[in-house]
């Protein structure tokens, strides 16, 4: 045997045992966490990505969803510290449960911070999204992709609301963040934090008045049904969605199967905004008509009776820039006036 062709047999030897060696290092299943379920954009958004990782990876890479945060008994909160520790392999997160363990997560609930779709896009898809990625990439997540949960909207079962003072005194389910008890406070409402999971039994039995979710939610959620017949478009804050994967967890993916689940998580991330907007955004009211013919009163506020709500929760915006870090929110404001 020549030595050419010596060393083609070592090289041809070499990679009949790495390669199933590197199989091996990978698992059956990889776990992948989102609150809302395959009914709701986001959970689309979950098996869209497992579908495409599976198809460009042939079929190396096998994810599983799971929604409803089940794999932290659904409390929602708790679900990036899971992904740190490992309990969770992947997830699509909105940017206000993870806010707890990461402050600067909060800038997308500031209220009245973005007033259109274009805002989001600018702060998400420019510097400030890049410096986001950043803050995670040092928490032991990678960061892929920028999906959408919305521009979220106020309900309530009681009555319409115009003003801060038809807010009084009415008890909302909120998510997350303090912040969010600190807006609703400010407005003169009782809020009350509790997740996902125990929102919906409180909104059908009374014990709370109101919630604020994105329409797509709305509907999809059936909250027509469960009392809220009142809704009110202010669009005071938008949650966007982030598609992260656990560290150890992309440590032991080959190079060409990182950039698979990258890909396929970008693409995902598209098509999820898409959907997230489609009936909402721009002319197309589609789901707001259905919300209508569902006997919903819908409010839309002139520009003055918006402008009572920003100065109402000013103080709360100020307060909480400190929090979020003042040259972050600077950035975003600058980003935003020249989108
Ligand atoms: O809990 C909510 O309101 C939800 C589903 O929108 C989030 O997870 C932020």
């Amino acid at each position: 045997m020549s030595r050419r062709t010596l060393l083609a047999a070592a090289a041809a030897c070499l990679l009949l045992t790495a390669a199933p060696a590197m199989a091996e290092n990978y698992r059956t299943e990889y776990r992948l966490s989102t609150v809302l379920g395959t009914a709701f954009p986001w959970g689309q958004a979950g098996e869209r990505w497992a579908e495409l990782v599976k198809e460009k990876t042939q079929g190396r890479i096998n994810i599983k969803l799971y929604p409803g945060t089940s794999l932290v008994g659904g409390d929602q909160t708790r679900e990036f510290t899971a992904i740190r520790q490992g309990v969770i392999d992947l997830a699509i997160g909105s940017t206000i449960n993870w806010s707890p363990q990461i402050r600067e997560l909060n800038l997308f609930s500031l209220p009245f911070l973005m007033p259109d779709y274009k805002a989001i896009d600018a702060l998400t898809q420019g510097e400030v999204g890049k410096q986001l990625f950043a803050t995670l990439e040092q928490r032991d997540v990678v960061p892929l992709a920028w999906g959408e949960n919305g521009f979220r909207e106020m309900s309530n079962s009681k009555r319409p609301v115009k003003s801060p003072a038809d807010m009084r005194g009415l008890k909302f389910r909120v998510v997350g963040s303090p912040l969010f008890n600190e807006t609703f406070t400010a407005l003169g409402a009782n809020p009350t934090q509790m997740s996902w999971a125990d929102a919906q039994p409180a909104l059908a039995s009374g014990a709370v008045d109101g919630q604020e979710n994105p329409l797509s939610v709305f509907v999809a959620a059936k909250l027509p049904t469960v009392g809220q017949k009142y809704l009110t478009l202010w669009h005071y804050v938008a949650d966007p969605l982030i598609f992260v994967v656990n560290k150890d967890v992309w440590a032991s993916w080959s190079a060409a199967d990182r950039e698979a689940v990258r890909q396929a998580a970008l693409q995902a991330g598209r098509e999820n905004v898409e959907k997230a907007r489609k009936g909402i955004a721009g002319s197309d009211n589609a789901v707001l008509k259905q919300i209508e013919a569902a006997g919903v009163t819908v409010t839309a506020l002139t520009p003055e009776q918006r402008g009572e709500f920003v100065k109402a929760t000013r103080p709360v915006y100020d307060k909480w820039s400190k929090t979020i870090g003042a040259d972050l929110v600077k950035k975003a404001e600058t980003a935003i006036s020249k989108r």
